[in-house]
């Protein structure tokens, strides 16, 4: 595996690449280009740009998070066309420039959703956190009301204001679409795609939806192993895989991660690691990526990773807000440079102990 961290690039982020080059053992970044809306085709210029400035900071772009794809995709409307040829297009460029691994969602309407940004914790760390219950209290046009002010004055992914100035529309947009639909949709975009992949060796790896249901009434596919399986059957094509990211699989309790793991093996291009803690089902927080901290046992998830072989980018996910660090909600230095160095260690004691047959 080659440990990374995300990066939001110079003009919004608050870590800079300097701080991530003297996290041991960091030595690449996922970024994206943050000024572009999806749809759109990349400038290899720009594409250029930001590769240059990350190894000027000796480091390297590892792979891409995220290429989002455009709504008329998702929907699978006639426009999509247009847009699936600027999605090639992208690839093709970025191909062209040396990135193998793409990031992506297929997730209607919302990205990822939490209920609170700044859940506090016993230690005084702050922490994203979820409850169905306030979900159920609340309509979707509401949603960025009640997270946007925890911001911390970021603006996040998947929950910049323009979008979320049209959520009522996008519901509109979205209310034929069903689970089948959306599978229907994802499997003729990546049969599009897939010439493009194969030409330049570019990994392709959905994210899943997190929460893993449906929010709001909204389909969501990526939710679980029998629906990943499905959808590496329905274009079996080593470039068609995913992103593990266990702090996503793993809302659902039911999933059994290390056996989600396991059963993908080849078909995992990219790892976010995380931990959670569960007060009950339908209510968790972000915890440390600690086991103990958590629910989850972090060492089978680094195990079942080593034992299929994983060679891809991994990072670690969502970090606690600590040490009065002021940074968007997740995406501060410390506890992520903490989560790290405690995956690397994982990483060291396993593969020792495989290779020496303890
Ligand atoms: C990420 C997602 O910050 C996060 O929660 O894991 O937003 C992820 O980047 C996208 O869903 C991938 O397209
Ligand atoms: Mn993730």
């Amino acid at each position: 595996m080659e440990m990374t961290l995300r990066w939001y690039g110079s003009k919004h982020d608050s870590v800079t690449l300097k701080q991530i080059r003297q996290i041991p053992g960091v030595k690449g970044v996922i970024t994206t280009l943050y000024d572009t809306m999806p749809g759109e085709v990349w400038e290899e210029a720009d594409i250029k740009a930001m590769i240059d400035e990350v190894e000027a900071a000796g480091l390297k772009v590892a792979g891409i998070e995220s290429v989002n794809i455009h709504d008329a995709i998702k929907i699978g409307s006639p426009d999509r066309e247009q847009y699936i040829d600027n999605y090639i297009t992208t690839l093709e460029r970025l191909g062209k420039a040396g990135i193998h691994m793409v990031c992506y969602n297929f997730m209607p309407v919302f990205d990822w959703t939490r209920t609170e940004l700044a859940r506090v914790r016993p230690d005084g760390s702050t922490v994203l956190a979820y409850t169905q219950e306030a979900v159920d209290k609340i309509k979707p046009e509401e949603m960025f009301n009640s997270i946007g002010s925890d911001m911390n004055g970021f603006v996040m992914p998947g929950w910049e204001p323009e979008r979320m100035a049209r959520v009522k529309e996008l519901f509109e947009m979205y209310k034929d679409v069903d689970d089948e639909k959306l599978f229907e949709n994802l499997k003729y975009f990546l049969e599009r795609i897939m010439p493009v992949c194969d030409k330049y060796d570019i990994n392709m790896a959905i994210h899943p939806d997190d929460p893993a249901w449906s929010v709001f009434g909204l389909p969501r596919i990526i939710i679980n192993k029998e629906n990943i399986l499905r959808m590496m059957k329905m274009v079996d094509n080593p470039h068609n895989g995913v992103t593990f990211c266990s702090g996503s699989y793993g809302t659902n309790l039911e999933n059994d991660l290390p056996d989600m793991i396991r059963s993908l093996k080849g078909r995992i291009h990219f790892a976010h690691v995380r931990n959670l803690k569960f007060n009950s089902p339908t209510d968790f927080e972000e915890a440390a990526h600690l086991s103990s901290d958590g629910t989850f046992d972090m060492y089978e998830i680094m195990k079942a990773l080593y034992e299929i072989g994983f060679d891809g980018p991994i990072r670690p996910d969502h970090g606690r807000m600590i040490w009065d660090e002021v940074a968007m909600p997740g995406y501060g230095l410390y506890d992520r440079a903490l989560g790290a160095t405690y995956l690397n260690g994982l990483w060291e004691a396993i593969e020792k102990s495989q290779t020496r047959g303890l």
